[in-house]
């Protein structure tokens, strides 16, 4: 790619952010998401930082005022009001009226949340801040560093009770939807009954063969149903609720995250309790997803809490010890080598040597379907800072490269894209695939 291109693309992905831009917050997508989503606005805010490193901070500042008083930062915070699109909206949720956590936030929310992408990129906007501003960002930086460590906290012992250093996640839009991660534990779920609903998403699309089933939207809704019947308590909910899984991406990137608030606890000023407290959960992480790691398959297996089994498909969340910058060399290396194997970025009929979220090896693989297979931008974003930090700067550089190919060929800054033929899938103008392009297409400092 030469430089001339990658101009161009970062004043195309700018035009994407700024065309989102509600004014504070960005919405995820124009068409398909209209308000503003949780590990969406983190990514979105490393986008800001090339543009405006104050309007990256505002992002997430936006963000984390809806978070609840346990310090979970909710999946969706309804931003747009009731006229946008979106469905299940807030009524679904009903946050506000089942538990005083949610009460006397700006703005109605979900009663879930997403990975914790948000600690890193507060480091990464500490990185991009040209010295006259640093003064104002410090400080801002500041304010938000308990409400970071807050949510890591919840993340740590609410969503952990065992305290075995794996989050527990409650639901597939906890991150990754449809993943075939969550088939069985979805299927075991007896006589879902969710109240009467119409979606939105299949007809505002246009191809439902990319989105997720009506079997599963039963589920996800009843799920919802239930959650709102536990009102959101974390110890009701580990005592009744049918879908708990110890997700290994999710519990990986707080190990990262993790490591990133330990890194601005020195911008920011924080004491050495909170940095004792980071540290243990940092250990308490890393030990948990070596335990899921199987030496034989060189994956990382989530695991079904309420089944009492192991989850083991090829899927890119298997590769969480990377995710989690693993300092161990025998997992960094079978790591490495499945990596490159045919079953993910070596498969000779993927069109970019690009992490599928689904190996074409895997039954339950699906090209064009959402997590089931198609390449997401974001993900491999996160793959590629890991290796950075692990000193594979080689594979690092070609991620980076065939990212920007894959969406300087497409042309379109789509959510997902067909890991065979590079097509776009999904929701055109995505936020969070333009701020990944905004930091990969990058000229360097
Ligand atoms: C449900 C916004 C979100 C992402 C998720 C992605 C998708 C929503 C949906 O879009 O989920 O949260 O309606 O399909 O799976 O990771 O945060 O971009």
């Amino acid at each position: 790619m030469t430089a001339g291109t990658d101009v161009a693309l970062r004043d195309q992905a700018a035009a994407v952010l700024r065309g989102n831009d509600a004014g504070g917050w960005t919405k995820a997508s124009p068409l398909l998401y209209p308000h503003q989503w949780s590990w969406d606005s983190a990514f979105i805010a490393i986008g800001w930082a090339h543009l405006d490193v104050r309007r990256a901070m505002t992002e997430l500042e936006q963000l984390f005022a809806a978070q609840w008083s346990t310090g979970m930062v909710p999946h969706i915070v309804f931003r747009a009001g009731r006229g946008a699109r979106y469905f299940p909206g807030p009524e679904w949720w009903d946050c506000a009226a089942v538990t005083p956590a949610a009460r006397g936030l700006p703005a109605q929310t979900t009663g879930i949340c997403q990975p914790p992408v948000h600690a890193l990129a507060v480091r990464r906007i500490w990185q991009l801040t040209p010295p006259p501003l640093r003064p104002a960002i410090r400080a801002r930086i500041q304010a938000l560093f308990p409400r970071l460590v807050h949510w890591h906290r919840y993340l740590a012992t609410g969503r952990d009770p065992e305290a075995s250093g794996l989050v527990t996640a409650y639901h597939p839009w906890e991150g990754t939807d449809n993943s075939p991660r969550w088939d069985r534990a979805l299927a075991r779920i007896e006589a879902p009954r969710p109240g009467p609903y119409t979606r939105l998403d299949t007809s505002e699309l246009g191809d439902p063969a990319q989105r997720p089933t009506d079997w599963d939207y039963d589920r996800y809704l009843w799920l919802v149903e239930l959650l709102r019947e536990y009102r959101y308590d974390d110890e009701q909910i580990h005592r009744h609720y049918p879908f708990q899984i110890k997700d290994v991406f999710f519990s990986a990137v707080l190990v990262a995250a993790n490591a990133a608030l330990l890194d601005l606890a020195g911008v920011a000023g924080g004491g050495d309790g909170d940095r004792a407290e980071v540290a243990g959960w940092l250990d308490r992480g890393r030990a948990g997803l070596t335990r899921q790691f199987d030496a034989g398959s060189g994956l990382c297996a989530d695991y079904d809490v309420r089944a009492g089994e192991q989850i083991r498909l090829r899927t890119f969340a298997g590769f969480a010890p990377l995710f989690a910058r693993t300092a161990d060399a025998g997992q960094r290396g079978a790591q490495l080598r499945l990596l490159d194997s045919a079953d993910f970025c070596g498969n000779p009929r993927l069109r970019w040597p690009l992490l599928p979220s689904t190996s074409p090896a895997e039954p339950a693989f699906e090209p064009h379907n959402y997590w089931r297979g198609p390449v997401w931008p974001v993900i491999d974003w996160l793959l590629w800072q890991s290796l950075i930090e692990l000193g594979c700067a080689d594979r690092a550089a070609g991620l980076r490269r065939d990212s920007l190919a894959q969406v300087t060929g497409a042309g379109e800054f789509n959510e997902y894209f067909d890991p065979f033929t590079g097509a776009p899938l999904g929701s055109p103008r995505q936020s969070w695939t333009a701020a990944v392009v905004l930091d990969w297409a990058a000229p360097p400092p």
